[in-house]
């Protein structure tokens, strides 16, 4: 099993972590893959030509990261990484569907930035669009932060904020001290989220 990803990416971290977290690391290699490279074989892999995408034994492709989730969640037995009670299960996925979310956000904000024509002025509309994303986002973690799990809402938030770091120079950490304290004990708990750190690019 090969894990088409690349150092950066937030939610090839997400997958990253989780392999960690369900010791399955050892059964998936890390296969880097190039984006913004149409001779890298990810595009026949994945028409999206996203990261992250596992390619299996059988050479199927399984993606996005949480449809991985949901694979390494199966194999590591369920209800490892995701809740199987119907309700708790619901909210979870709603919790984990926002910090996405936000790091989508980013990531829009980000690519606003590298796509912009050399010499045109920032999309401001666009920009605050997906920055006001971000703040309630994360104001709705600030108002009830994750507990002491692992599972899909916890490492999905840690990516989130790693990205925040990565991307915006820590800003978010005067705004959110509760997810300061958070992510330091997520962090404390889960060595893979410092392994797993982006390198600076
Ligand atoms: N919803 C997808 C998002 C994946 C995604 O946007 N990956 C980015 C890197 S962080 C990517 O591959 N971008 C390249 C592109 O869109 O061409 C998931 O959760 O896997």
């Amino acid at each position: 099993v090969k894990l088409r990803s690349s150092l950066t990416s937030p939610f090839g971290r997400k997958i990253r972590i989780a392999l960690a977290v369900t010791g399955l690391d050892d059964r998936v290699e890390l296969v880097l893959a190039n984006t913004g490279d149409p001779a890298d074989s990810l595009r026949q892999q994945n028409p999206l030509g996203k990261v992250p995408t596992l390619l299996l034994d059988d050479g199927s492709a399984v993606y996005d990261s949480a449809v991985i989730l949901d694979l390494l969640d199966g194999l590591a037995g369920r209800g490892t990484l995701i809740p199987t009670e119907v309700d708790v299960r619901a909210h979870t996925l709603t919790r984990a569907a926002l910090a996405d979310g936000i790091i989508e956000a980013a990531l829009l904000i980000v690519q606003e930035g590298r796509f912009r024509p050399e010499g045109a002025a920032p999309n401001k509309t666009w920009i605050d669009l997906q920055a006001d994303k971000v703040t309630r986002g994360l104001t709705a973690f600030e108002a009830s932060p994750p507990g002491d799990g692992t599972g899909v809402e916890e490492i999905t938030l840690a990516c989130a904020l790693g990205y925040q770091d990565m991307r915006f120079k820590g800003e978010w950490r005067a705004s959110y001290p509760r997810l300061v304290a958070w992510l330091d004990g997520f962090a404390e708990r889960v060595p893979a989220f410092a392994e797993t750190t982006p390198p600076v690019t």
